[in-house]
């Protein structure tokens, strides 16, 4: 069969984009389906029953990581693997994550309502929490596949309100009893939204990244002394929220000083007892710095944790770091690169090179075996967002891209 008019069903893909859109939906038009939550459980419901009208073989594994395997005419050799993720943030978009589930899905419909066999089996995987904004940090369930996390020390990490990975785990049933080990793939490939304004700007269909930078993130807690704000002088204070607020300024800063590509966001912080007549006892926030170059990271840190001494020292108020995770830069595999690029040029689309400032499940994958993505354009150039949107001819024309890179990775012996 001429596999160069196979296309997949826009229509189709959208109806299953919007049927998941309804867990978890939010006033704003996003959702929320926080990592290990109910609406988790409720999307990864949906998501196993439409792999199972497929006929395809299920497994779960000790992290929840869900796969989905189409055999191929030669069953023995490594799949050709495709997914993400369908855990969101707090009040998150419709497209992250879940477009590279559901693409694949797609693939995969298109692929049996045209009956076409591959040569090699085709694995779909929906990867465990992936946002790290719940459960950090990102990626756990990739991670501990590819065997850069520790299955136990992810199953001891607690949400704000102290409930266990693990526990939350056994709580939706996902559970499952497959090993969390890395096995033979012949190849990755992720399919997601930019989540940036390049595409958008420069009028372009697809983005093919070269790879995704390198993340770090640091957790900071603050020791104030807590007392009433009225009778309490402001000589002596010992402000835990003044501290981090200077702490704060100095992370939006670092860009400019370090020059270079570099990104610098404080995104979480908790102050207690966050009474408006108490000083402020206690900070947590957080620290995220990212650069394709990991060292000029590193330098950065080194920098940053610096400064946040200093101030610590001159306001009185101990500080605790953790350095809580880092990802180095991925590049992804040249080959892959080039076969996504071809593929998006035989359909006609127009694309750009660039690189992921935006972390993924590719990240780890990469480590393990030859990978690639394929992005779509972010209307606004907004995720992360209840308003994050993509139009539906991108989708599809994202899913054709995704189509033909797997179809003829599956036949590469
Ligand atoms: O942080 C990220 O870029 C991803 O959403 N985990
Ligand atoms: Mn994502
Ligand atoms: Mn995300």
């Amino acid at each position: 069969m001429n596999l160069k008019g196979l296309r997949v069903s826009g229509r189709r893909l959208q109806s299953a984009l919007e049927e998941m859109a309804r867990i978890g939906a939010t006033a704003g038009g996003g959702v929320q389906r926080l990592a290990l939550a109910d609406e988790d459980k409720k999307a990864r419901d949906l998501f196993v029953d439409w792999l199972q009208a497929l006929k395809l073989e299920i497994a779960v594994d000790e992290m929840g990581n869900i796969f989905g395997t189409r055999p191929g005419a030669q069953k023995a050799l490594p799949p050709v693997m495709s997914g993400s993720h369908i855990d969101s943030q707090p009040r998150g978009g419709r497209f992250d994550g879940i477009l590279g589930v559901m693409g694949t899905l797609e693939v995969l419909r298109t692929l049996e309502e045209n009956n076409i066999s591959t040569a090699r089996p085709i694995a779909i995987v929906a990867w465990t929490s992936e946002e790290g904004c719940r459960f950090t940090p990102a990626m756990l369930g990739s991670g501990v596949w590819t065997g850069a996390l520790d299955r136990d020390w992810v199953y001891n990490r607690t949400d704000l309100s102290g409930r266990r990975f693990e526990d939350e785990l056994i709580r939706i049933g996902y559970k499952g009893t497959a090993p969390c080990k890395k096995k033979p793939v012949h190849c990755y490939y992720e399919y997601h939204i930019e989540q940036g304004p390049v595409l958008e700007r420069e009028a372009k269909t697809i983005g093919v990244p070269r790879g995704i930078t390198g993340l770090h993130w640091y957790d900071i807690y603050l020791e104030g002394e807590a007392n009433q704000a009225g009778p309490t002088p402001m000589a002596g204070r010992r402000d835990a929220l003044v501290t981090a607020a200077e702490m704060i300024l100095k992370v939006n800063e670092l860009p400019q000083r370090m020059g270079g590509k570099l990104v610098a966001t404080v995104g979480e912080i908790q102050n207690y007892p966050n009474s408006r007549n108490i000083i402020p006892a206690k900070v947590h926030f957080t620290v995220d710095i990212r650069s394709w170059d990991d060292q000029h990271a590193i330098k950065a840190w080194d920098l940053l944790r610096n400064d946040f001494e200093d101030i610590a020292a001159s306001r009185g108020c101990p500080i605790n770091i953790e350095e809580t995770w880092r990802v180095a830069h991925a590049p992804f595999d040249e080959k892959r690169v080039q076969l996504i690029t071809d593929c998006v040029a035989s359909l006609g689309y127009s694309y750009l090179p660039m690189v992921s400032g935006a972390g993924h499940d590719a990240s780890y994958m990469s480590r393990v075996c030859p990978t690639a993505m394929i992005f779509v354009p972010s209307i606004g150039g907004r995720s992360h967002v209840e308003v994050e949107n993509t139009r539906m001819e991108d989708c599809a024309a994202g899913a054709n891209v995704l189509l033909h890179a797997i179809v003829r990775s599956a036949n590469e012996i």
